[in-house]
């Protein structure tokens, strides 16, 4: 498949006149899966102004009625679960195995979307004052702009667009470029389910376009909600964008994510939920491991048997099973992740799968499918004895590379975990549950998990961080509600008076 994807004004296909950008295989780099046109500011801001046109009318559909959409779409979603799942793996390199997780995990946002059409409930509140009553009604926030990243091309975008669409919004989504393949297929999804046409708009655009076409909207007063998934660096500015207008951002950003070991954890467990925590994905989820923090008196026993579990993790294929991971998903993040292991290759002690024990700037890029200087293939790599001083240790690397460190008292352990500053998932794996309780206190991390991965967060739990991994804002679940509708309350005062509020209230 190699086709022209365009953005939607009106949901009719927009003049293709802008830049055209390729979207590639990560593992055949000569496999183009898509080509994109990118769209320009005043597109982006015509869609805008087309989803502000069509909200309205869909906000008056019964909620009943438009959880019956989301009932569809997750049908068709399982009606198409590996076509879908199979181009998450040609596109963004992830394992078949992760990719069918990915699409689950559409089908269980609907499901648990689909019923809330039928809730989506109010309050009914007493008065202080005889014959009169007081309501609350969650009403849609109007048109919700959504800005995600390309590691998560399906499932992350389910976590906006389903919620916002079942509040009644309309949603302009700027997917990925380097996902476009992936975002179309889903579109396409959501426009067969019953989604009107102009109530969801795709524009595919670049940083500046993007931001530019984001800032016109705010301005004529066209978006009301901004949802962001991606760096804190590209967070900070949306956010700071969307104040300035008064207009709010559910902002979902990166972490660096610590799992302590202490010196009661089950070791072999610890062992795979490392592995996958920090290897799985290639390291690139939000969620995924940056720095494991051991106790004294078991890092060498950890480390030997976390270094075997290393030494025999398979990288190449993503479609073969028997893979732990796949590439990196594009080369813009490659390029970024080269930068870490040049940095570390001078500053740390490093082991890994490259044959050699150790990777050098020679031989970062591993190539295992095909021509090796066709995919976009990392071995795994620990960075021993790290430090809050180092780069490693502080940023978010979206690679497959952990760092170690130590510690002795469990204090020093919530220090190091919270000590980058963000705070989006966090592990601990211990049979003591005193520690286990006191860690999920003492952590600034907005999920804690107790003998398990720091990724694969269950979709209807609150999901989101603190610090630099987000502005407090929780998505999943009925937790997101909030971010797609605001309360309205509304008094009815029955008595057939004027019954003045603090003044004509009745005493006792
Ligand atoms: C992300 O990487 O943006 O918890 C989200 C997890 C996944 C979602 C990750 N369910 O790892």
């Amino acid at each position: 498949m190699k086709r022209l994807i365009t953005s939607t004004v009106g949901g009719q296909p927009a003049a293709a006149t802008g830049n055209r950008v390729a979207s590639l295989n990560p593992s055949r780099l000569d496999d183009v899966v898509a080509e994109v046109a990118l769209a320009d500011a005043d597109t982006f801001a015509a869609a805008c102004r087309s989803a502000r046109r069509a909200q309205k009318a869909w906000a008056d559909v019964p909620a009943p009625v438009r959880g019956r959409v989301v009932a569809n779409l997750g049908r068709l979603v399982e009606a198409n679960f590996e076509a879908l799942s199979a181009l998450v793996t040609r596109e963004v390199g992830k394992t078949l195995t992760e990719a069918r997780g990915e699409v689950q995990e559409i089908v269980d946002t609907c499901d648990f979307f689909l019923g809330e059409g039928r809730r989506l409930y109010g309050q009914t509140v007493p008065s202080e004052m005889p014959d009169k009553q007081l309501f609350t009604f969650r009403v849609p926030v109007g048109v919700a702009a959504i800005v995600t990243a390309g590691n998560f091309p399906v499932a992350v975008p389910s976590w906006y667009l389903v919620p916002a669409l079942l509040c009644g919004n309309a949603v302009v989504w700027k997917p990925a470029e380097y996902a476009a393949a992936c975002a179309e297929a889903f579109a396409e999804l959501i426009r067969r389910a019953g989604v009107p046409k102009g109530v969801f708009e795709v524009v595919y655009s670049d940083g500046p376009n993007t931001y530019a076409g984001l800032e016109a909207g705010l301005r004529e007063g066209l978006i009301d909600k901004i949802g962001f998934t991606g760096s804190s660096e590209v967070g900070a500015r949306i956010g700071e964008l969307a104040g300035r207008h008064l207009q709010s951002a559910c902002l979902e950003l990166g972490g660096k994510n610590p799992m302590v070991i202490t010196e009661d954890a089950d070791l072999d467990l610890a062992v795979h939920g490392a592995l996958f925590a920090g290897f799985g994905t290639a390291g690139q989820r939000c969620t995924s491991l940056g720095t494991l923090i051991v106790h004294d008196s078991v890092l060498d026993e950890f480390t030997r048997r976390l270094e075997d579990a290393v030494q025999s993790a398979v990288v190449g294929d993503p479609a073969d099973p028997s893979v732990l991971y796949g590439p990196l998903m594009s080369e813009r993040f490659a390029e970024r992740y080269d930068g870490f292991l040049d940095w570390i290759e001078d500053h740390h002690r490093v082991s890994g799968s490259s044959g050699t024990g150790r990777i050098t700037a020679d031989n970062p890029r591993a190539g295992f499918v095909g021509d090796p200087a066709a995919g976009l293939f990392y071995h795994p790599v620990l960075v021993h004895g790290v430090r809050p001083e180092d780069k490693i240790f502080q940023q978010e690397t979206f690679g497959p590379m952990v760092g170690v460190t130590r510690y002795s008292t469990l204090e020093e352990a919530i220090e190091l975990a919270d000590a980058p500053g963000y705070g989006l998932s966090a592990a601990i794996y211990t049979t003591d549950p005193r520690k286990a309780f006191e860690f999920r206190r003492g952590t600034r991390a907005g999920m804690v998990s107790i003998n398990n991965s720091t990724s694969g967060a269950e979709a209807h739990l609150p999901f989101g961080g603190n610090g630099r991994s987000g502005n407090g804002s929780r998505q999943s679940g009925v937790w997101v509600l909030d971010q797609f509708t605001r309360w309205q309350s509304m008094n009815w005062d029955y008595s057939g008076r004027l019954q003045r509020a603090q003044m004509d209230t009745l005493t006792i």
